[in-house]
Protein backbone atom coordinates (compact mmCIF):
# COMPACT_ATOMS: atom_id res chain seq x y z
CA UNK A 1 0.00 0.00 0.00
CA UNK A 2 2.65 2.03 0.95
CA UNK A 3 4.73 1.41 -2.54
CA UNK A 4 1.00 1.83 -4.47
CA UNK A 5 0.98 5.51 -3.09
CA UNK A 6 4.86 6.16 -3.47
CA UNK A 7 4.31 5.05 -7.44
CA UNK A 8 0.85 7.02 -7.49
CA UNK A 9 2.31 9.86 -6.81
CA UNK A 10 5.33 10.27 -8.78
CA UNK A 11 5.31 12.45 -11.84
CA UNK A 12 5.51 10.00 -14.94
CA UNK A 13 5.80 9.85 -18.37
CA UNK A 14 3.82 7.26 -20.43
CA UNK A 15 5.81 6.51 -23.99
CA UNK A 16 3.98 3.72 -24.93
CA UNK A 17 -0.14 3.97 -25.56
CA UNK A 18 -2.56 3.00 -28.34
CA UNK A 19 -5.22 5.19 -28.14
CA UNK A 20 -7.32 2.90 -29.78
CA UNK A 21 -6.20 0.39 -27.01
CA UNK A 22 -7.41 3.46 -24.18
CA UNK A 23 -10.93 2.64 -25.83
CA UNK A 24 -12.82 1.40 -22.54
CA UNK A 25 -16.04 -1.08 -22.71
CA UNK A 26 -18.40 1.42 -21.46
CA UNK A 27 -17.02 4.02 -24.63
CA UNK A 28 -17.49 1.06 -27.32
CA UNK A 29 -21.01 1.15 -26.55
CA UNK A 30 -21.49 4.17 -26.19
CA UNK A 31 -20.41 5.16 -29.61
CA UNK A 32 -21.75 2.06 -30.67
CA UNK A 33 -25.21 3.47 -29.86
CA UNK A 34 -24.21 6.97 -31.09
CA UNK A 35 -23.14 5.67 -34.26
CA UNK A 36 -25.45 3.15 -35.08
CA UNK A 37 -22.46 0.87 -35.07
CA UNK A 38 -23.68 -3.05 -34.55
CA UNK A 39 -21.65 -4.96 -31.75
CA UNK A 40 -20.82 -8.51 -31.89
CA UNK A 41 -21.47 -8.11 -27.61
CA UNK A 42 -24.81 -7.60 -26.70
CA UNK A 43 -23.44 -6.33 -22.81
CA UNK A 44 -20.39 -4.21 -21.18
CA UNK A 45 -19.62 -7.46 -19.53
CA UNK A 46 -19.71 -9.50 -22.50
CA UNK A 47 -17.32 -6.99 -23.84
CA UNK A 48 -14.86 -7.33 -21.03
CA UNK A 49 -15.16 -11.32 -20.52
CA UNK A 50 -14.02 -11.77 -23.98
CA UNK A 51 -10.18 -10.43 -22.56
CA UNK A 52 -8.92 -13.66 -22.39
CA UNK A 53 -6.15 -13.48 -25.00
CA UNK A 54 -3.70 -16.51 -25.26
CA UNK A 55 -1.22 -14.45 -27.97
CA UNK A 56 -0.61 -11.25 -29.76
CA UNK A 57 -2.69 -12.14 -32.95
CA UNK A 58 -5.96 -13.10 -30.31
CA UNK A 59 -6.20 -9.64 -28.90
CA UNK A 60 -5.18 -7.85 -32.52
CA UNK A 61 -8.59 -9.67 -33.67
CA UNK A 62 -10.64 -8.17 -30.76
CA UNK A 63 -8.95 -4.67 -31.21
CA UNK A 64 -9.57 -4.47 -34.92
CA UNK A 65 -12.94 -5.38 -34.23
CA UNK A 66 -13.14 -2.35 -31.30
CA UNK A 67 -12.11 0.15 -33.06
CA UNK A 68 -15.13 -0.13 -36.21
CA UNK A 69 -17.55 2.20 -33.46
CA UNK A 70 -14.91 5.43 -33.82
CA UNK A 71 -16.40 7.26 -36.68
CA UNK A 72 -16.05 11.03 -36.74
CA UNK A 73 -13.51 13.28 -35.72
CA UNK A 74 -15.37 14.23 -31.72
CA UNK A 75 -15.19 10.41 -31.24
CA UNK A 76 -11.42 10.23 -31.75
CA UNK A 77 -11.90 13.58 -29.69
CA UNK A 78 -13.38 11.89 -26.47
CA UNK A 79 -11.08 8.53 -26.82
CA UNK A 80 -8.32 10.47 -26.44
CA UNK A 81 -9.97 13.17 -23.96
CA UNK A 82 -10.69 10.18 -21.97
CA UNK A 83 -7.41 8.79 -21.82
CA UNK A 84 -5.88 12.34 -20.80
CA UNK A 85 -8.12 12.14 -17.57
CA UNK A 86 -6.77 8.82 -17.19
CA UNK A 87 -3.62 9.19 -17.59
CA UNK A 88 -3.46 12.77 -15.00
CA UNK A 89 -5.30 10.53 -12.56
CA UNK A 90 -1.82 8.35 -12.25
CA UNK A 91 -0.21 11.81 -12.17
CA UNK A 92 1.44 11.28 -15.74
CA UNK A 93 2.73 14.49 -17.05
CA UNK A 94 3.97 14.01 -20.60
CA UNK A 95 2.60 11.41 -22.69
CA UNK A 96 3.63 10.32 -26.76
CA UNK A 97 0.42 8.37 -28.22
CA UNK A 98 0.41 5.73 -31.10
CA UNK A 99 -2.35 5.94 -33.54
CA UNK A 100 -2.83 3.64 -36.49
CA UNK A 101 -4.37 5.50 -39.10
CA UNK A 102 -4.83 2.64 -41.82
CA UNK A 103 -7.15 0.69 -39.17
CA UNK A 104 -9.37 3.77 -39.80
CA UNK A 105 -8.62 4.60 -43.49
CA UNK A 106 -9.39 1.07 -44.22
CA UNK A 107 -12.71 1.66 -43.08
CA UNK A 108 -13.19 4.93 -44.91
CA UNK A 109 -12.64 7.08 -42.35
CA UNK A 110 -10.92 10.99 -43.48
CA UNK A 111 -7.08 10.77 -42.03
CA UNK A 112 -7.48 14.32 -41.02
CA UNK A 113 -10.51 13.09 -38.73
CA UNK A 114 -8.49 10.86 -36.78
CA UNK A 115 -5.36 13.23 -36.90
CA UNK A 116 -8.16 16.07 -35.81
CA UNK A 117 -9.51 14.98 -33.51
CA UNK A 118 -6.54 13.40 -31.37
CA UNK A 119 -4.63 16.58 -31.64
CA UNK A 120 -7.44 18.66 -30.90
CA UNK A 121 -7.56 16.59 -27.25
CA UNK A 122 -3.99 16.92 -26.83
CA UNK A 123 -4.32 20.68 -27.47
CA UNK A 124 -6.43 20.66 -24.30
CA UNK A 125 -4.55 18.80 -22.37
CA UNK A 126 -1.54 20.81 -22.79
CA UNK A 127 -3.51 24.34 -21.42
CA UNK A 128 -3.63 21.94 -18.38
CA UNK A 129 -0.29 21.00 -18.00
CA UNK A 130 -0.14 17.60 -20.03
CA UNK A 131 2.92 17.58 -22.62
CA UNK A 132 2.18 15.36 -25.63
CA UNK A 133 3.61 13.60 -29.28
CA UNK A 134 1.86 12.07 -31.44
CA UNK A 135 3.76 9.14 -32.77
CA UNK A 136 1.92 7.45 -36.35
CA UNK A 137 2.14 3.73 -36.97
CA UNK A 138 2.48 1.38 -40.14
CA UNK A 139 0.35 -1.84 -39.84
CA UNK A 140 3.19 -4.38 -40.42
CA UNK A 141 1.07 -7.21 -41.37
CA UNK A 142 -0.06 -4.76 -44.18
CA UNK A 143 2.59 -3.87 -47.27
CA UNK A 144 5.17 -1.56 -47.49
CA UNK A 145 2.97 0.17 -50.43
CA UNK A 146 0.04 1.19 -47.91
CA UNK A 147 2.91 2.60 -45.59
CA UNK A 148 3.97 4.60 -48.06
CA UNK A 149 0.61 5.93 -48.83
CA UNK A 150 -0.33 6.04 -45.18
CA UNK A 151 3.04 8.48 -45.37
CA UNK A 152 1.72 10.33 -48.29
CA UNK A 153 -1.41 10.87 -46.37
CA UNK A 154 0.28 12.25 -43.46
CA UNK A 155 2.44 15.02 -45.22
CA UNK A 156 -0.27 17.77 -44.79
CA UNK A 157 -0.35 17.05 -41.05
CA UNK A 158 3.13 16.65 -40.12
CA UNK A 159 2.96 19.69 -37.54
CA UNK A 160 0.59 17.61 -35.75
CA UNK A 161 3.10 13.94 -35.88
CA UNK A 162 6.20 13.82 -34.09
CA UNK A 163 7.03 10.40 -34.82
CA UNK A 164 6.65 6.82 -36.53
CA UNK A 165 6.18 3.18 -35.38
CA UNK A 166 5.86 -0.70 -36.18
CA UNK A 167 2.73 -2.43 -34.77
CA UNK A 168 0.22 -4.72 -35.35
CA UNK A 169 1.27 -8.79 -36.47
CA UNK A 170 5.16 -9.28 -35.71
CA UNK A 171 5.97 -12.68 -36.98
CA UNK A 172 6.73 -12.91 -40.29
CA UNK A 173 6.63 -8.97 -40.29
CA UNK A 174 10.16 -8.00 -40.09
CA UNK A 175 11.59 -4.32 -39.77
CA UNK A 176 13.44 -5.02 -43.03
CA UNK A 177 10.05 -5.35 -44.86
CA UNK A 178 9.74 -1.41 -44.35
CA UNK A 179 13.01 -0.08 -44.80
CA UNK A 180 12.33 2.23 -47.43
CA UNK A 181 9.26 3.78 -45.90
CA UNK A 182 11.48 4.42 -42.77
CA UNK A 183 14.15 5.69 -44.85
CA UNK A 184 11.51 8.30 -46.61
CA UNK A 185 10.06 9.66 -43.11
CA UNK A 186 13.64 9.71 -41.28
CA UNK A 187 14.32 12.23 -44.40
CA UNK A 188 11.28 13.88 -43.18
CA UNK A 189 12.46 14.90 -39.67
CA UNK A 190 10.23 12.49 -37.85
CA UNK A 191 11.65 10.27 -35.06
CA UNK A 192 11.39 6.68 -35.31
CA UNK A 193 10.16 3.54 -33.03
CA UNK A 194 9.34 -0.07 -33.69
CA UNK A 195 7.38 -3.15 -31.73
CA UNK A 196 10.41 -5.37 -31.97
CA UNK A 197 11.11 -8.57 -29.58
CA UNK A 198 7.98 -8.37 -28.13
CA UNK A 199 6.96 -11.80 -30.03
CA UNK A 200 9.64 -11.50 -32.71
CA UNK A 201 13.26 -12.74 -32.34
CA UNK A 202 16.12 -11.01 -31.17
CA UNK A 203 17.11 -11.08 -35.22
CA UNK A 204 13.63 -8.81 -35.59
CA UNK A 205 14.84 -6.12 -33.07
CA UNK A 206 19.12 -6.05 -34.81
CA UNK A 207 16.86 -5.01 -37.82
CA UNK A 208 14.90 -2.22 -35.90
CA UNK A 209 18.15 -0.43 -35.06
CA UNK A 210 20.51 -1.10 -38.19
CA UNK A 211 17.79 -1.33 -41.00
CA UNK A 212 14.76 1.24 -39.45
CA UNK A 213 17.51 3.47 -36.97
CA UNK A 214 15.28 3.43 -34.51
CA UNK A 215 15.52 5.66 -31.45
CA UNK A 216 13.65 4.08 -29.29
CA UNK A 217 12.44 0.04 -28.93
CA UNK A 218 9.04 -0.56 -28.25
CA UNK A 219 8.86 -3.82 -25.93
CA UNK A 220 12.40 -5.72 -26.57
CA UNK A 221 11.89 -8.41 -24.24
CA UNK A 222 13.45 -11.03 -26.76
CA UNK A 223 16.03 -8.80 -27.26
CA UNK A 224 17.80 -10.37 -23.41
CA UNK A 225 18.21 -13.74 -25.68
CA UNK A 226 21.10 -12.13 -27.10
CA UNK A 227 24.18 -10.61 -24.69
CA UNK A 228 25.46 -8.67 -27.93
CA UNK A 229 22.19 -7.29 -28.97
CA UNK A 230 21.53 -6.12 -25.20
CA UNK A 231 25.19 -4.49 -25.42
CA UNK A 232 24.67 -2.70 -28.33
CA UNK A 233 21.32 -1.47 -27.13
CA UNK A 234 23.75 -0.25 -24.12
CA UNK A 235 25.58 1.57 -26.11
CA UNK A 236 23.70 3.16 -28.20
CA UNK A 237 21.94 4.43 -24.87
CA UNK A 238 18.47 3.71 -26.13
CA UNK A 239 15.04 3.49 -24.08
CA UNK A 240 12.88 0.24 -23.87
CA UNK A 241 9.17 1.20 -23.60
CA UNK A 242 8.53 -1.75 -21.55
CA UNK A 243 4.47 -2.98 -20.78
CA UNK A 244 4.43 -5.68 -17.89
CA UNK A 245 0.39 -6.28 -17.74
CA UNK A 246 0.32 -6.34 -21.60
CA UNK A 247 3.53 -8.76 -21.42
CA UNK A 248 1.06 -10.80 -19.09
CA UNK A 249 -2.18 -10.58 -20.71
CA UNK A 250 -0.59 -11.50 -24.27
CA UNK A 251 0.97 -14.74 -22.71
CA UNK A 252 4.42 -12.90 -23.60
CA UNK A 253 5.72 -14.16 -19.67
CA UNK A 254 3.82 -16.93 -17.83
CA UNK A 255 3.92 -14.73 -14.38
CA UNK A 256 4.77 -11.41 -13.11
CA UNK A 257 6.96 -12.56 -10.88
CA UNK A 258 9.05 -13.87 -14.61
CA UNK A 259 8.93 -10.87 -15.70
CA UNK A 260 12.66 -9.57 -16.90
CA UNK A 261 12.11 -5.92 -15.85
CA UNK A 262 14.87 -6.45 -13.45
CA UNK A 263 17.16 -7.98 -15.47
CA UNK A 264 16.58 -5.32 -18.20
CA UNK A 265 17.85 -2.42 -15.46
CA UNK A 266 20.14 -4.53 -13.99
CA UNK A 267 21.82 -5.23 -17.70
CA UNK A 268 22.39 -1.64 -18.02
CA UNK A 269 19.39 -0.79 -20.23
CA UNK A 270 17.19 1.76 -19.99
CA UNK A 271 13.78 0.21 -19.73
CA UNK A 272 9.91 2.63 -19.14
CA UNK A 273 6.98 1.27 -17.82
CA UNK A 274 3.39 1.44 -19.96
CA UNK A 275 0.29 0.61 -20.78
CA UNK A 276 0.36 -0.21 -24.49
CA UNK A 277 -3.33 -0.88 -24.06
CA UNK A 278 -4.69 -0.35 -20.90
CA UNK A 279 -8.61 -1.03 -21.86
CA UNK A 280 -7.41 -4.55 -22.83
CA UNK A 281 -4.87 -5.30 -20.29
CA UNK A 282 -6.07 -4.79 -17.34
CA UNK A 283 -5.00 -1.26 -16.00
CA UNK A 284 -3.05 2.39 -16.65
CA UNK A 285 0.68 3.61 -16.00
CA UNK A 286 0.57 3.14 -12.49
CA UNK A 287 -1.68 -0.08 -12.12
CA UNK A 288 1.69 -1.38 -14.66
CA UNK A 289 4.03 0.16 -12.13
CA UNK A 290 2.25 -1.11 -9.11
CA UNK A 291 1.60 -4.95 -10.25
CA UNK A 292 5.43 -5.25 -11.46
CA UNK A 293 6.53 -3.31 -8.62
CA UNK A 294 4.63 -6.22 -6.43
CA UNK A 295 5.61 -8.96 -8.30
CA UNK A 296 9.28 -8.30 -8.58
CA UNK A 297 9.33 -7.19 -5.19
CA UNK A 298 11.53 -3.53 -7.30
CA UNK A 299 13.24 -1.38 -4.44
CA UNK A 300 12.48 2.50 -4.32
CA UNK A 301 15.79 3.43 -6.42
CA UNK A 302 14.47 1.30 -9.03
CA UNK A 303 11.04 2.41 -9.24
CA UNK A 304 12.70 6.30 -9.18
CA UNK A 305 15.18 5.22 -12.18
CA UNK A 306 12.39 3.20 -14.20
CA UNK A 307 10.45 7.52 -13.68
CA UNK A 308 13.20 8.91 -14.26
CA UNK A 309 13.82 6.86 -17.53
CA UNK A 310 10.06 7.44 -18.81
CA UNK A 311 11.37 11.39 -19.22
CA UNK A 312 14.76 11.04 -20.69
CA UNK A 313 13.98 8.65 -22.61
CA UNK A 314 10.96 10.75 -24.23
CA UNK A 315 11.16 13.19 -27.28
CA UNK A 316 11.01 15.76 -25.12
CA UNK A 317 13.85 18.23 -25.58
CA UNK A 318 16.79 18.16 -22.80
CA UNK A 319 15.28 21.65 -22.10
CA UNK A 320 11.16 20.26 -21.57
CA UNK A 321 13.18 17.48 -19.47
CA UNK A 322 14.35 19.42 -17.09
CA UNK A 323 11.30 20.40 -14.94
CA UNK A 324 10.49 16.52 -14.02
CA UNK A 325 14.33 15.39 -13.67
C1 LIG B 1 -0.29 -3.74 -29.92
CL1 LIG B 1 0.51 -4.99 -27.67
C2 LIG B 1 0.64 -4.60 -29.34
N1 LIG B 1 1.60 -5.16 -30.07
C3 LIG B 1 1.66 -4.91 -31.38
N2 LIG B 1 0.81 -4.09 -32.00
C4 LIG B 1 -0.15 -3.51 -31.27
N3 LIG B 1 -1.13 -2.67 -31.62
C5 LIG B 1 -1.85 -2.38 -30.53
N4 LIG B 1 -1.34 -3.03 -29.48
ZN1 LIG C 1 2.23 -1.64 -28.28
Amino acid sequence: ADRAAFIAALPKAELHLHIEGSLEPEMMFALAQRNGVRLAFDSIEAIRAAYEFSNLQDFLDIYYQGMAVLRCEQDFYDLTAAYLARAAADNVRHVEIFFDPQGHTERGLAFADVVGGIARALADAGARGISSRLIMCFLRHLSEADAEATLDQALPHLHLIHGVGLDSSEVGHPPDKFARVFARARGLGLKIVAHAGEEGPPDYVWQALDVLGVDRIDHGNRALEDDALVQRIVADGLTLTVCPLSNLKLCVVKQLAAHPLRRMLAAGLKATVNSDDPAYFGGYVSANFIAVADALDLERDEIITLARNSFTGSFLSPAEQAPHL
